[in-house]
């Protein structure tokens, strides 16, 4: 995509089977296909996820649903989910997670050889963090022996996302009729998955009936079941599709900003320093921490958010975000009828010197002035000037979402902007935007931040090899080799309350 962006410039068109797609990068044009999303906004739909629920006679989650159906069981979520107030109480949890992640770090590390499986230790960390917040269950993926069926979900995971792949150019249905072996290893995926996630999801449940969760820590599932706006068939679609959402997307993640900070020995000093004084809040002996300590924890931890987000701008899941046009919508002077499928290339605009200074350089700090709700002192903002001259249409269309932004969008132009005028919304765009955005996101940011103070306050991170890790594109995108890492431990009294 990059290398048409470079002939064709800031905007082409490409067929696709029967579709006609067209494609950008800019922020500001992202912007304005967002503007036309409409108020049940659609993505790509990956075929083979749907054929496989249709083939079982599953429900879909909210993840696969669309129009009004989509929009109640995402309101019906969003609230116990990524709502602001749903958050702190989740924090307690996804921390004692840390601790038992830090505590095995110290078992299984040595000195200068680098930690055997990075990779699976963080799965095996992300399924336990969002069952702990889903389910309140402890599911002891931590310690030295794994449940078998824990493990095969994980593999389940990669497995479902790899053998997406093929089936996004050639129908699953297709596939099925001439029973080809990766239809078949996309389905027994999907049935680990289920079977795996129904399981917990029916003990939880059975549980909640027999009034035997005294004591338990609240959960989400709790929560959404007893607001009772959903079904037990819809919450247990969605809640199958959050657990597995939430394992190799964030891991992944947690995996590239480590390696980032390995090659980078004073940013991650810095860094350190930064999570130790914000450490100094927690009281002594208040290892979990309560859910107020640690909000505030990560509110006094920026820099961390910023490697996230650098994180994500040079390591995107998602290689880009797609909609469904609900209006007409002019970029770049073309009109684009809507039913067009648009997508905005994460990969290409994070990469983009016309975008990033530097882009190549590894630079949290470039998101400093974010942080302070000011626009991006290092986006080329501006300097596409024809894009300075367009009106600001559709704003009427902007929907829900982000508060913030809707806000300022309300109140700010948004014709001269690459990203400016709107803070940087439109150059972080790693979980997307809008309504439809990641609904796991406040869930995946606290948990990847959590983890990252945790291990900077701990460990010393170095390199085993220097060599380049490339990206591989498996739906999502991830390491093409194994990230291997020395975690040194640091010597201080009481690093590990
Ligand atoms: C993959 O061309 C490339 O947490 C395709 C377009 C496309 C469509 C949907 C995207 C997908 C790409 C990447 C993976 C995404 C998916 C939608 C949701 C999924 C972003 C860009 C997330 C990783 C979800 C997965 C949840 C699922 C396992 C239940």
């Amino acid at each position: 995509m990059a290398r048409q962006f470079d002939t064709f410039g800031p905007i082409y068109r490409e067929r696709i089977g029967a579709q006609d797609t067209v494609n950008v990068y800019l922020p500001g044009d992202s912007a304005r296909l967002f503007m036309v999303e409409g108020i049940t906004p659609e993505r790509m739909v990956v075929r083979p996820w749907l054929a496989y629920r249709h083939y079982r006679q599953r429900s879909r989650g909210v993840l696969l649903k669309s129009g009004e159906d989509w929009r109640q069981t995402r309101l019906a979520l969003n609230h116990d989910i990524i709502a602001p107030k749903a958050l702190p109480p989740l924090l307690p949890p996804l921390q004692s997670v840390c601790n038992e992640f830090v505590s095995r770090l110290h078992s299984i590390s040595r000195p200068d050889i680098p930690l055997p499986d990075l990779s699976n230790e963080l799965f095996k960390f992300a399924l336990e963090s969002i069952c702990r917040v889903l389910y309140g269950e402890r599911m002891g993926l931590l310690g030295d022996t794994v449940p078998a069926d824990a493990e095969r979900f994980i593999q389940a995971i990669t497995e479902m996302f790899r053998t997406s792949v093929p089936m996004l150019f050639i129908p699953p249905e297709l596939l099925r009729l001439l029973s080809v072996p990766l239809w078949k290893k996309h389905m027994n995926a999907w049935d680990d998955i289920f079977l795996h996630a129904e399981k917990h999801i029916k003990k939880v449940l059975s549980l909640r009936n027999a009034k035997d969760c005294e004591g338990k820590p609240p959960h989400l599932l709790e929560n959404i079941v007893t607001r009772g706006r959903l079904n037990l068939e819809d919450i247990t679609a969605s809640a199958t599709e959050l657990m597995a959402g939430a394992v190799d997307t964030t891991s992944i993640t947690i995996q590239w900003a480590l390696w980032e900070l390995a090659g980078k020995p004073e940013l991650q000093e810095l860094l350190r320093q930064e999570v130790q004084r914000a450490w100094q809040i927690l009281h002594a002996g208040d290892a979990q921490g309560s859910p107020e300590t640690l909000s505030k924890l990560l509110k006094d931890s920026p820099l961390v958010r910023m490697t996230i987000k650098e994180t994500l701008r040079l390591h995107p899941v998602a290689v880009t975000l797609q909609r469904y046009l609900a209006h007409d919508v002019t970029i770049q002077g073309y009109t684009i009828p809507s039913g067009t499928l648009a997508q905005a290339s994460l990969w290409t605009m994070g990469r983009h010197p016309d975008i990033f200074e530097d882009p190549e350089v590894f630079s949290p700090k470039r998101w400093l002035r974010d942080i302070h709700g000011e626009a991006s002192p290092f986006s080329k903002a501006g300097s596409h000037k024809d894009e300075a001259e367009r009106p600001d249409e559709g704003v009427a269309n902007w929907s829900d979402g982000n508060e913030e932004t809707m806000k300022s969008i309300g109140s700010t132009s948004l014709g001269p902007c690459n990203g400016a005028g709107v803070g940087n919304t439109f150059l972080a765009l790693g979980f997307g935007f809008g309504p439809r955005q990641c609904l796991g996101r406040r869930i995946a940011e606290s948990e990847m931040g959590l983890l990252l103070i945790n291990i900077l306050r701990n460990f010393r991170i170095r390199r085993f090899d220097d060599t380049q890790v490339d990206t591989h594109f498996e739906l999502i995108l991830l390491p093409s080799r194994p990230i291997q890492l020395v975690f040194e431990p640091i010597e201080s009294e009481n690093s590990n309350l």
